[in-house]
């Protein structure tokens, strides 16, 4: 069976859990602490990161590899659509979220994470919302090109729906300001693989 070593909070795990769980793919999930290398995260990560993925013989320390992998072995044409230029806009939105939105949101999440509310730092979460806004509203002009099948869930919207996820824990969920994105949003958090998929750390905050 599948071994996912992982914070289950981190967009990166959640990104590589919702792929499993919306291909059916049952996995143990072992839970690092912040800050805490697990040995078997040193022993196959070289960046010392999680999430970490075995699979019997074949270990996997970066999450857009791990979802190539489990396209490959337990869904293709699943996870990436078979035309290679609906690929090429699912893989470009995936680096997207790991490249843009990953570092708009780092701000306000971490700020937010790490401090008791009346020693946040309003001038970075404010930016750092700013940054957040302006994704979304690139997301809001680009959903027509990305979001493909009401059925199928791509790589990009893997990596989307855990960083919309985060954001929405940190009080900077979507909203009506972006009613295509809203709307994608929620359909998506209607599905049985976001149940599954959705961080123990999170429930009841
Ligand atoms: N490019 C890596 C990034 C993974 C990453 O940055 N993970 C963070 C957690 S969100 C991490 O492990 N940070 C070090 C730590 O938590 O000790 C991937 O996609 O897997």
């Amino acid at each position: 069976m599948i071994v996912l070593y992982e914070r289950t909070d981190c967009p990166f795990c959640w990104k590589v859990r919702i792929a499993l769980a919306a291909l059916g793919v049952p996995y143990e999930s072992v839970g690092t602490e912040l800050g805490v290398k697990h040995p078997q995260v040193l022993k196959y990560s070289p960046t010392g990161t999680v999430p970490v993925m075995q699979d019997g013989d074949v270990a996997i320390w970066e999450s857009g590899v791990m979802l190539d992998y489990l396209e490959r072995c337990y869904g293709p044409g699943r996870l990436v659509p078979s035309d290679p230029a609906y690929a090429a806009r699912a893989w470009s939105l995936h680096a997207y979220c790991d490249k843009v939105i990953g570092p708009a949101l780092k701000g306000l999440v971490f700020e937010k994470r790490s401090r008791p509310e009346g020693e946040w730092d309003l001038d970075l979460i404010g930016e750092s919302a700013e940054k957040w806004r302006d994704c979304q509203a690139w997301l809001e002009a680009s959903v027509g090109e990305w979001a493909l099948d009401d059925n199928a869930l791509n790589v990009g919207e893997c990596a989307l729906a855990a960083r919309l996820g985060v954001a929405e824990v940190y009080d900077a969920g979507v909203t009506s300001e972006f009613p295509a994105l809203e709307a994608w949003y929620c359909r998506l958090t209607e599905q049985p693989f976001w149940k599954a998929a959705y961080p123990t750390s999170f429930i009841g905050k």
